[in-house]
């Protein structure tokens, strides 16, 4: 039987509940473990995201002091290596984060204030998460350019470390590159491809979203760059990825979705995508492949999915 999934935008509030990891719960190794105040302001975050339902406004947070101060840290060492190391549509769009957006060192930029300019750009909109949803939860959001954002920083006795997804990883690494057309499409087939999918296909899927939105490589002018959102939101890891020592194999969809991977650690291989639209056929087509009873359609005006 094929699992239940999203069939209009809506349906997305359904996954608020569900996430795996809660936000406040925080575990032993954690940063922010011992810090009762850091567990106290991650409920808070937690709070909001529960609450939110599709079409609100995502609540405006005042930063405290200590928090803009980790964001500056992490803003100004990462900034530093993007003319360098990002690719082209990355480096095309930052700027129009700063111009739209409130992007810069000396303030942490408001969800709204993105998702209202990603929905110009692309269609994407934000919605705030309070913790890890599932693979198939998650995959879903994308179906209907929807990407799920957390809204709480990193703890800032390590600035350059976080064990899981925080404001720094998701606006510096994911956000500009949902602005770009071509790799809002390339998101949205992953998402769609995921919908009512078995296990199996659900977790080849995320294995395909590692690999290209959180550590993809591509090619420009003969040179590599990075366009995965771990490795812009990395110091070290972005630095390393476009060093001699990993391996780097070209994006190949059949072989990338059984590809084993570390997730506390540099990876040991990468795959590089020749453009965004070619990678965007490319897993087109491999998605065609997999067996599903029905096809599915995207109809953007109603944001629903039309079941053929
Ligand atoms: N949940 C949240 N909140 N943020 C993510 O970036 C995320 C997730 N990534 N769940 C997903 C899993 C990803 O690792 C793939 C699709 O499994
Ligand atoms: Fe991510």
């Amino acid at each position: 039987s094929v699992p239940w999934f999203p069939q209009k935008i809506s349906d997305i509030d359904q996954f608020a509940n569900r996430i795996l990891s809660y936000g406040a719960e925080l575990d032993a190794d954690h940063p922010g473990f011992k810090d009762q105040e850091y567990r106290e302001r991650r409920k808070f975050f937690a709070d909001i995201a529960f609450n939110y339902k599709h079409g609100e406004k995502i609540p405006t947070i005042e930063y405290t002091p200590q928090e803009v101060e980790t964001w500056k840290t992490v803003y100004t060492s990462l900034t530093s290596l993007y003319p360098q190391y990002a690719c082209q549509e990355f480096n095309y769009i930052f700027p129009l984060l700063q111009q739209n957006c409130g992007f810069g060192p000396d303030k942490i930029p408001q969800l709204q204030d993105i998702s209202d300019f990603l929905k110009d750009c692309t269609g994407y909109t934000i919605r705030p998460v309070a913790g890890l949803l599932s693979s198939r939860d998650f995959l879903a959001g994308l179906a209907f350019r929807v990407f799920h954002s957390t809204q709480y920083i990193r703890h800032h006795s390590d600035p350059k470390y976080t064990p899981e997804p925080d404001i720094c990883h998701e606006l510096l690494g994911h956000v500009p590159l949902f602005a770009d057309v071509e790799f809002a499409q390339f998101s949205q087939e992953i998402g769609l491809a995921s919908l009512g999918a078995s296990d199996d296909v659900i977790e080849k899927l995320a294995t395909l979203y590692w690999f290209t939105i959180e550590f993809g490589l591509c090619q420009q002018d003969g040179k590599v760059k990075a366009y995965g959102a771990g490795l812009l939101s990395s110091f070290g890891e972005l630095q390393y990825a476009l060093s001699d020592k990993p391996v780097v194999a070209d994006f190949d969809p059949a072989v990338v979705c059984v590809t084993k991977y570390p997730i506390t650690e540099y990876q040991p291989k990468y795959f590089l995508a020749e453009s965004f639209a070619s990678a965007k056929t490319k897993l087109k087509s491999w998605a065609s492949t997999i067996s599903r009873p029905f096809q599915i359609r995207y109809n953007a005006y109603t944001q629903r999915v039309e079941i053929l």
